[in-house]
């Protein structure tokens, strides 16, 4: 699958920091410490509708993490997935009557558009379910033949006690694991099981839905799990840098996908961080395409809103935090972007290196993208009171927002 176009990154003078992050399965920050080629897996959206802010919100996450890396000369080896079959998706289609290839298509090349717009760095691999089947099923049997997934009336499950790290990235307890289990796509109350959290990674063929030639496993279709353990692999490898994704994913998603893959390989961990983003609400819940309480990118972009000033919005927020949307969060940023343009339009002003140290040390510290914009704010401020006289100065306001946040001025 192709991505989109990548927007120039600016150099800056100087040396990047290292980042600390939030690694949900230690449970505190973690130094990071990847090799000259980082490589980090990003979840992609499940395209039956379109990019929402609580997808973009987390996908400038984790484009802020790679801003970080390439500001230390690193390469950054970006992989993400787009999950193009799954029941939603048929659910979805099979409501609306569309065919559910072309919804797939359609919604995957709508978040193509968005992400460009808000000037998110690509992935260099972005590779949807359906092409990796072939490279799947030879895992689920390999799952199968070594003991660790067994068979339930033709769906291949995966057994978790197969796993001696199995909780270790969400840390819950079974009891949380079993409640969320059936939130999130699980079926913990299927009879037959060995153990009620054990997810599927191969579902038979069932009437009326696609499916695949699954060689020795028969037709079907793909579990979740295994599609974004079968990607990551295949283009990344065992011990990877960082795993990201919304703080949903953490269980059962991310948790199983660590299992999977330590079984498959023997090998441990599966990413070296599992770093999660908060969820972002609208009227007080969970923004979510099953509830349908949405903003999408598209809508407030046809409005006339520029995407910088959406950029700006979601960057006003600890990647971390759960927030919540509002017309005044998109109003402050509009006005912050009117305020960061004039202030970089100027011909000088005050001396601008401690501002680039500054959003550098903001971002290397876990994301803290709120100081960051809180640095260039003071900036502006300054430059408003005093002037100044360092014709460098807007040039390199202007490449440090650009390079380090995403928002060109
Ligand atoms: N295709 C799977 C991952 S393999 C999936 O979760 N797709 S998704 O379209 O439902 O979500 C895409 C990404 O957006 C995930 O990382 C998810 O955790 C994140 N996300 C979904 N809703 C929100 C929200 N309200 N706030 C923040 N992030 C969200
Ligand atoms: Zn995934």
């Amino acid at each position: 699958m192709h991505a989109w176009p990548a927007s120039e990154v600016p150099a800056l003078p100087g040396q990047g920091r290292g980042l600390r992050i939030h690694d949900t399965a230690t449970g505190g920050r973690v130094t990071l410490d990847p090799g000259p080629v980082a490589r980090i897996y990003v979840c992609g959206i499940t395209p039956y509708d379109a990019t929402h802010m609580g997808h973009a919100a987390t996908y400038n996450a984790f484009d802020l993490v790679q801003r970080v890396w390439l500001d230390t000369k690193r390469q950054v080896h970006y992989v993400q997935n787009v999950t193009d079959v799954d029941d939603p998706l048929l659910e979805r289609a099979d409501k609306t009557g569309d065919d559910w290839t072309a919804l797939a298509e359609r919604e995957t090349a709508l978040f193509r558009e968005d992400m460009t717009a808000l000037r998110m760095l690509p992935p260099r691999h972005y590779i949807g379910a359906v092409e990796s089947i072939p490279g799947i099923v030879p895992l689920v049997e390999r799952l199968r033949d070594a003991g660790a997934a067994y068979e339930l009336d033709g769906d291949i499950y995966f057994s978790v006690e197969s796993d001696a790290h199995f909780g270790e990235v969400s840390g819950l307890d079974a009891a949380a694991m079993r409640l969320l289990s059936a939130e999130r796509g699980g079926d913990p109350e299927r009879e037959g099981k060995k153990n009620p959290l054990d997810p599927m990674l191969w579902m038979a063929a069932r009437d009326g839905e696609p499916s695949w030639d699954g060689g020795s496993l028969g037709r079907g279709r793909p579990g979740w799990h295994i599609e974004c353990v079968a990607i990551a692999l295949d283009h990344l490898g065992m011990g990877f840098d960082v795993q990201g994704g919304g703080s949903d994913l953490a269980f059962p998603h991310h948790e199983m996908g660590a299992s999977h893959a330590q079984a498959l390989t023997g090998e441990h961990p599966f990413a070296r961080a599992y770093v999660h983003a908060g969820m972002v609400a609208l009227n007080g819940e969970k923004m979510s395409k099953s509830k349908g309480n949405l903003v999408f990118v598209s809508t407030v972009r046809r409005d006339g809103t520029d995407p910088a000033a959406i950029r700006l919005a979601l960057l006003a927020h600890h990647y971390r935090a759960d927030w919540e949307w509002t017309d005044d969060v998109l109003s402050e940023a509009e006005a912050r972007l009117a305020r960061w343009r004039a202030a970089v339009s100027r011909p000088d002003g005050p001396p601008a290196d401690a501002l680039l140290e500054a959003v550098r040390n903001a971002l290397a510290d876990d994301l803290d993208s709120p100081t960051a914009l809180a640095s260039v704010d003071a900036w502006a401020a300054d430059q408003d009171a005093d002037g100044g006289t360092d014709e460098s100065a807007p040039g390199l306001v202007s490449r440090t927002v650009d390079a380090l946040l995403g928002v060109a001025l």
